[in-house]
């Protein structure tokens, strides 16, 4: 990584001055993905000169890391379904996310964090228990741990850590997630047609938390998880994008109701992009600011098609950004490839405890102060099933290229609530049937659809030359070798969680 000033980095190569334009190979990248208008994309001159002005006043310069104390506060910012490619500082030059891109410039960026489900409840899971959904038991959606599995709280408070999850838990039972809970869920809005969500996660209630702790424990280490709940389904109204000018990735039909909805989704996304900033306010209003690791991700991808309940890497990339005056250099990034059950190892690490052997997930703390580039050559992935729905299990290994998946029920047609789901209007089947509507005439939406819905047992993708997989390469002899080696990988990976790969049962009719 890159930290002289010269060096600050937003995308894949250094900027050559700040707030300067999009350089070549970034450009050739993401001209590759295609969708993506690469020209148009510029971090605002103005908040790249605002985050060097943070870090003059605020960060590497003012708080030398050797005078900080020793364990750190630990502070997540969780959203919930929001993908990688939906944020400004990633690449896309449509959507306002100014305090996200903010956060990329006060800290690292980081490109290749996947989650280790493309579902809530065990891509949750896995991060707060370090354990694949295998070995912690919590495979399905809305399922639950084994008893005995040991989480963030049971290793962070004997380490003298006040642990305190804010609105969505999500993981089954209580008892394997002892955390402090802090209810900050905002009201319902009547405006919005909320279905399978709350509101989202109240910035007012997170300022009085902050200012109470800060009050009644100021010696106290802080670990915080602000789990909001957007921007997961049903998406809030669009209210400032022009759905005509929104750049479609290759996985969507471009239909009037799919700009509609991926309107509503830029907004949502916009939307929790403003709590981000009020609780980063709220952090530095109240003193976090200088002895505090916070990080902004989600559990997985969004709910279109080919994303969540999906192991490719729209259902599994997320976005990864860290700040932590004095300890992370201002605007740099990292491209080392991480897994969600590397983060309780990290905070176990950061905390000052050990970290035990038999976890899956290992410490990137060298990676997030820079001292390393590289972290995992493999990340793993299993999706299974939530309820009746999703019934399309998949177990996945990406190397820092090529993916290998294996589906355990290929004979299913692949469907989601996205699919399934009507009556909510400009969303879910309302969409999706004009996907399928446009499949009848236009060969290329019939192809996507069969993409979607179809599946061979194996598949094989190069994501570098597709980054939406969407050309299985299994049969291609030219990756024999490859996909040999990833076929063996993932096997030895189920062995060691003790997954069978058993494929699902059909639901009752
Ligand atoms: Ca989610």
């Amino acid at each position: 990584m890159g930290y002289s000033l010269s060096q600050l980095r937003c995308c894949d190569r250094p900027f050559p001055c700040v707030g300067g334009v999009f350089t070549q190979s970034a450009q050739a990248a993401l001209q590759a993905v295609g969708w993506r208008q690469a020209s148009k994309f510029r971090l605002k001159s103005g908040a790249w000169f605002l985050g060097f002005l943070w870090s003059l006043g605020f960060g590497f310069w003012s708080f030398p890391a050797a005078a900080a104390p020793t364990k750190p506060n630990l502070i997540v910012y969780l959203a919930d379904d929001h993908g990688v490619d939906f944020v400004g500082c990633y690449g896309n030059a449509v959507i306002r996310t100014p305090n996200m891109d903010r956060l990329a410039t006060q800290g690292t960026r980081f490109t290749r964090v996947f989650a280790a489900s493309p579902t809530c409840a065990p891509s949750r899971a896995a991060m707060y228990s370090g354990l694949y959904p295998a070995r912690n038991g919590l495979m399905g959606n809305h399922t639950a741990c084994r008893p005995d599995v040991r989480t963030l709280p049971h290793f962070l408070q004997p380490l003298g850590y006040r642990v305190v999850l804010a609105n969505k838990s999500h993981i089954k039972p209580e008892s394997v997630f002892p955390v402090e809970v802090l209810d900050a869920t905002l009201p319902r809005n009547p405006a919005n047609q909320r279905r399978y969500r709350a509101e989202g996660l109240d910035p007012a209630k997170v300022d009085a938390f902050l200012a109470a702790h800060r009050r009644e424990h100021p010696d106290q280490p802080l670990c915080l998880i602000l789990a909001d709940n957007g921007p997961h389904v049903v998406w809030e109204r669009n209210k400032i994008y022009d759905p005509a000018k929104l750049p479609l990735p290759p996985i969507m039909v471009d239909t009037p109701k799919t700009r509609a909805a991926l309107a509503n989704y830029y907004q949502d996304i916009t939307t929790v992009d403003g709590r981000v900033g009020e609780v980063m306010a709220s952090l530095d209003r109240h003193g976090f600011a200088a002895n505090s690791l916070f990080l902004y991700t989600a559990d997985q991808g969004p709910e279109w098609p080919h994303c969540k309940w999906t192991c490719y890497d729209t259902g599994l990339r997320v976005p990864f950004l860290a700040r932590w005056p004095g300890v992370l250099k201002p605007g740099a990034t990292s491209d080392a490839m991480m897994s969600f059950v590397d983060v309780l190892p990290t905070f176990i690490e950061l905390a000052g405890g050990q970290v035990p052997a038999d976890l899956d997930g290992r410490s990137f703390k060298r990676v997030l102060l820079g001292e390393a580039q590289a972290h995992r050559d493999h990340v793993f992935a299993s999706h299974t099933r939530d309820g009746q729905m999703n019934i399309f299990p998949q177990r996945a290994v990406r190397d820092g290229r090529h993916k290998f998946i294996l589906n355990l029920n290929p004979e299913n047609k692949w469907t989601t609530h996205f699919t399934k789901v009507m009556e909510i209007p400009d969303s879910h089947g309302e969409v999706y049937a004009t996907w399928t509507a446009a499949a009848q005439t236009n060969a290329a939406a019939a192809r996507l659809v069969q993409t979607i819905e179809q599946h061979a047992r194996e598949e094989f993708y190069d994501t570098q030359a597709d980054p939406f997989e969407l050309h299985n390469l299994i049969a291609d002899p030219a990756h024999r070798d490859r996909i040999a080696r990833l076929r063996e990988k993932l096997a030895a990976w189920m062995k060691q969680q003790g997954d069978a790969g058993t494929p699902e049962p059909e639901p009752p009719k």
